[in-house]
């Protein structure tokens, strides 16, 4: 598999201005700091192009990243985090109206991946997403991040746990790590 291209095609504060193309999208969700742009940039094997366009503190935006693997074309869409232990009922809303005007809106998206650190246990704003996507026929996945963090034998067990807090057996659960080692 080779990544013949990947840039960054839009940065958006608000769902009137999500790009108009007809690629796949690969959306990636969950709370700030999980590892979202560190798993988008691992898989696309560039260090910081999701990085680059996201200054913490600014308004959260959604990136849109284009990227061509083998003969196809994908966008690979950065949903701002949530989880921030003091924001405004302002910020929230906001967040939720262009997460969700995003979620809700693209026919482009195939699948949401929502991330989860391994360390973490499963919180309600996880439950409600991945509800709030199988209601709307949303295909979703759960990637466990920061793997390197456990030992090898404490991440399989942790694995389990994790997988039965999800109680959706149907659901695919990968366990990742971004750093080389591990
Ligand atoms: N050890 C370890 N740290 C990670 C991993 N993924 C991300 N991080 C670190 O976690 C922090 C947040 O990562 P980032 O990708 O910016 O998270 P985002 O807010 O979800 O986009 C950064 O300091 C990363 O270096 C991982 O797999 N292992
Ligand atoms: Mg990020």
């Amino acid at each position: 598999m080779k990544i013949r291209r990947a840039e960054l095609c839009r940065s958006c504060a608000k769902p009137g201005q999500f790009p108009e193309t007809p690629r796949p999208e690969v959306a990636f969700l969950g709370r700030s700091n999980v590892g979202k742009s560190s798993l988008l940039n691992a898989l696309v094997q560039r260090k910081q192009l999701a990085r680059t366009s996201s200054t913490p503190g600014k308004t959260r935006m959604i990136h849109f990243f284009e990227v061509d693997i083998d003969a196809s074309e994908w966008m690979f869409v950065d949903l701002p985090g949530y989880g921030w232990a003091r924001v405004s009922r302002k910020e929230r809303d906001s967040w939720q109206s262009l997460v969700e005007g995003y979620l809700e809106g693209r026919p482009q998206l195939r699948t949401a991946v929502l991330l989860q650190d391994l360390r973490r246990e499963i919180s309600e704003d996880e439950t409600l997403l991945l509800d709030w996507l199988a209601e709307r026929g949303v295909d979703a996945m759960v990637v466990l991040t920061k793997a390197d963090k456990l030992k090898p034998m404490r991440r399989a067990k942790r694995a389990r746990e994790l997988r039965a807090q999800l109680a959706r057996p149907e659901l695919p659960v990968l366990l990742t790590s971004s750093q080389a080692k591990h």
